[in-house]
């Protein structure tokens, strides 16, 4: 293995924190001890949960109005591995890296995925985009992608799709999720109905193309670029489409995706009730697809949504398997710094839900004790769970302090001298 930081200065670090640490989990313990909960079992469930970054993520992402690069910065794939690599060294909670194509296209992926696994990193979700014209494309995707009025764009969509299944064979991945762009800006531009029968018709012919083991991903968004009408605007579009084509198809929700306050948590469990709760893309958001760093603004939408996930995994339907994934822009931060307060902050909602007394939980529920039934929720939402997490990534060789053990590595300085600056204008979407 080719770990990027040196595990000595992880260790050293550790050291000089394990002390406190101790003794704050020891005292953590006592406390869930005297709610009938052993620590050690918390830490084990959050050692094994894991989620993937985006490769897109670990740039600077202006996706709005402005990119303002930093010195030391991935400008392409390969580097853009290794910056991933430091985060799941450091937190140990983020092992697989999800690419985007053509973004992250190279000529050998098998090369790759070995590259990868140098580096401690394997592949999840493979992203499809046919939501931005590429240079020497034949067709624009002007008129939508998949639900295009245009038979030969909705078959360039279809091929993209299905290139972007054979390239995440060569990379172990095993789920391919797709978000189009596609709607209108005015009304009566387009045929609300005929649109999506356009949509189902070319999806059917990527889900066709799915091997056995694999999954297709139906990212919905409920506008933007689209401002009138979006294709797979939401959950309700979304798992249609999802029963329509077949079992190996499922939703995929992201946090920034819905109209403001909607309740993400009841669409979570929605859609677990009917076996089609497919993965995550976790962000936070103020006003719309904010990308903003995950339980920044809203924690406890994070932690309710964890609450449905342990219900789910207690009353498991059919195939529930959720991909968990990080989608941020970080513009004005140190990706790799958002990307590991991020792991910790879903990593923390993971294991207060975990702390959620059930048994009390459903008796006030059944006996409609609304007060007692919140308490319940509120109680462990307000434990500080960060001990577990930093006992967990210690204990599998991560960093106790994360960031600051990272700004001692000097990466980001150090990477500033040996990788070329990202062009004004150029870089990750
Ligand atoms: C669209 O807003 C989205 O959330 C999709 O997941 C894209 O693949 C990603 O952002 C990158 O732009
Ligand atoms: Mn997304
Ligand atoms: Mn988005």
């Amino acid at each position: 293995m080719n770990m990027p930081l040196s595990a000595e200065l992880i260790a050293e670090a550790n050291t000089r924190d394990l002390e406190a640490l101790e003794d704050d989990y020891a005292s953590l313990g006592r406390k869930l001890e005297r709610a009938g909960i052993a620590i050690d079992a918390i830490k084990e469930r959050v050692a094994d949960f894991s989620l993937a970054v985006p490769t897109w993520g670990a740039g600077r992402g202006g996706t709005r109005f402005a990119k303002f690069p930093i010195a030391g910065e991935p400008t392409n794939i390969h580097e853009k591995l290794e910056d991933c690599a430091v985060i799941s060294q450091l937190s140990r909670l983020t092992p697989r890296v999800s690419p985007h194509f053509p973004w992250d296209k190279v000529s050998d992926y098998g090369a790759l995925r070995e590259e990868a696994a140098s580096l401690g990193l394997g592949f999840d979700a493979v992203n499809s985009n046919t939501f931005q014209d590429q240079p020497g494309q034949a067709k624009s995707y002007a008129t939508g992608s998949l639900s295009s009025t245009v038979a030969a764009t909705r078959q360039q969509a279809v091929e993209h799709n299905v290139e972007c299944i054979e390239i995440g064979r060569q990379l172990g991945s095993t789920d391919l999720t797709v978000w189009v762009g596609d709607g209108t800006n005015f009304p009566g531009q387009q045929d609300l109905a005929r649109s999506l029968d356009r949509y189902l018709d070319a999806a059917a012919q990527v889900y066709a193309a799915l091997p056995d083991d694999w999954r297709m991903l139906l990212e919905h968004k409920m506008f933007e670029p689209a401002f009138y009408s979006t294709v797979i605007s939401d959950w309700g579009s979304s798992i249609l489409a999802a029963q329509e084509l077949g079992p190996k198809a499922k939703c995929l929700v992201d946090l920034g995706h819905h109209a403001p306050n909607v309740n993400i948590e009841q669409i979570v469990a929605r859609l677990h009730r009917f076996g089609k709760l497919g993965g995550f893309h976790f962000n936070d958001s103020k006003y719309g697809d904010d990308d903003l760093d995950s339980g920044s603004i809203n924690p406890h939408q994070l932690f309710l949504v964890f609450n449905e996930l342990v219900e789910a995994e207690l009353n498991p339907r059919e195939g529930f398997n959720p991909n968990y994934m990080i989608d941020q822009s970080h513009n004005v931060t140190d990706p790799i710094e958002s990307m590991l307060s991020s792991a910790e902050t879903i990593g923390a909602c993971f294991a207060k839900a975990l702390l959620v007394d059930r048994e009390a939980l459903h008796m006030a529920q059944e006996a409609n004790d609304t007060m007692m039934a919140f308490q319940a929720l509120r109680r462990a939402y307000n434990v500080d769970v960060s001990p577990i997490l930093a006992m967990a990534r210690h204990e599998n060789g991560g960093a106790i302090d994360m960031l600051g053990t990272y700004r001692e590595s000097r990466w980001r300085d150090r990477k500033a001298q040996e990788r070329k600056a990202v062009g004004l204008g150029a870089g990750i979407v």
